[in-house]
């Protein structure tokens, strides 16, 4: 698999998340990104895309806040990352704060997705690393090609950031593909957690067609997105599909719901696929609550490459350390062998 990865990912180093009323150390660490690159061959560094992609899909005043907002917070006397603690709830008027805390609130959502020093960078990098699998597929070299990003990118929608993401790289090579000349394109969200920035950003764009398996939102994280009934507006009408499963949910119930997914993507005619990977669908993740096990991940990558699309995979979640180069490499392994 032709696989990207740039050095400057490394720079992301969130000390923190506050959550369930703790500052507990943060999941989304550097050794992720080291256990993925150990389990792979070699990794290529893409070049360098600039912002244009990434200001087709973000506010260009969002993608500025995030390039100044830790210099912003050390300016303002604080120490360590970046956090909010005030948010505006749905419908309160977009104002243009200058403090950092207030610009802190109005373009995040939680509390466990810190901007460190090297965040910009690192958010960067992961999104030129999306960028440069796209190029690879779009110029023909590769059919399918593997963006290892990190930091992630399927909860950050076009404004705001959260879910331990900044930049979406699956909307970003998404839109890249369709000017690429790649289209219909559709994203297909294996995270265990609902890609709600993936779905905000498509929501009334009905030439990508959005599908995510994921927690039922009732229960888990990010529980303002990923509900059954929530299908697309406008345009974009009927471009969603969202198919939210049980916590403790199996091979033989996802297979089932993926199976699902790609007839609807096969509906709708895509021609190229975007997969928003997550290992977090793992028994043994730490954070999550489903029972996929290294063999079913490559299950789910031969079933997503008999769908005979050319993919472009970005790497999303998945928390336990030790488990998820294993986890990639059996994904990467289905995913070939179709
Ligand atoms: C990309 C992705 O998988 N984002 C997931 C964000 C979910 N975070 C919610 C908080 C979960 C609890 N964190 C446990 C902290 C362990 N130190
Ligand atoms: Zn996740």
């Amino acid at each position: 698999m032709l696989t990207f990865c740039s050095p400057a990912q490394q720079t992301h180093a969130p000390m923190l998340e506050l959550v369930n009323g703790k500052a507990e150390e943060h999941a989304e660490t550097p050794a992720r990104l080291a256990n993925m690159l150990a389990q792979m061959g070699a990794v290529r560094e893409p070049a360098d895309f600039g912002l244009a992609a990434i200001h087709a899909v973000h506010d260009p005043a969002y993608v500025a806040f995030l390039q100044t907002a830790h210099a912003d917070w050390l300016a303002a006397g604080r120490e360590g990352d970046a956090i909010g603690y005030a948010f505006p709830v749905r419908g309160r008027r977009p104002l243009d704060l200058e403090r950092i805390d207030g610009r802190l609130g109005q373009y995040g959502f939680d509390t466990v997705t810190p901007i460190a020093a090297g965040t910009w960078a690192a958010a960067y990098g992961a999104a030129q690393s999306a960028l440069a699998a796209v190029e690879a597929v779009a110029s023909g070299e590769a059919r399918h090609a593997f963006a290892l990003c990190r930091p992630p990118g399927h909860h950050a929608g076009a404004d705001y950031f959260g879910g331990y993401c900044y930049l979406n790289n699956a909307a970003i090579a998404a839109r890249a593909a369709a000017a690429r000349g790649l289209g219909p394109v559709a994203v297909l969200d294996v995270d265990y957690h609902h890609g709600n920035g993936t779905q905000d950003i498509f929501r009334e764009d009905g030439s990508v067609f959005f599908a995510s398996i994921h927690a039922d939102p009732r229960t888990d994280f990010p529980y303002f997105w990923g509900h059954a009934d929530e299908r697309g507006a406008g345009d974009g009408e009927g471009a969603t599909f969202n198919q939210p499963l049980p916590r403790g949910t199996g091979w033989q119930d996802y297979e089932r719901a993926l199976g699902k997914a790609l007839d609807a993507i096969a509906a709708f005619g895509a021609k190229t696929l975007v997969v928003s990977y997550g290992a977090d669908t793992f028994a043994d993740d730490p954070i999550t609550q489903f029972a996929l096990t290294t063999e079913d991940m490559q299950l789910m990558g031969a079933m997503i490459g008999a769908a005979g699309l050319p993919t472009i995979t970005v790497m999303e979640g998945g928390y336990n350390v030790a488990a998820l180069g294993r986890n990639v490499a059996a994904f990467i392994a289905g995913l070939e062998s179709a």
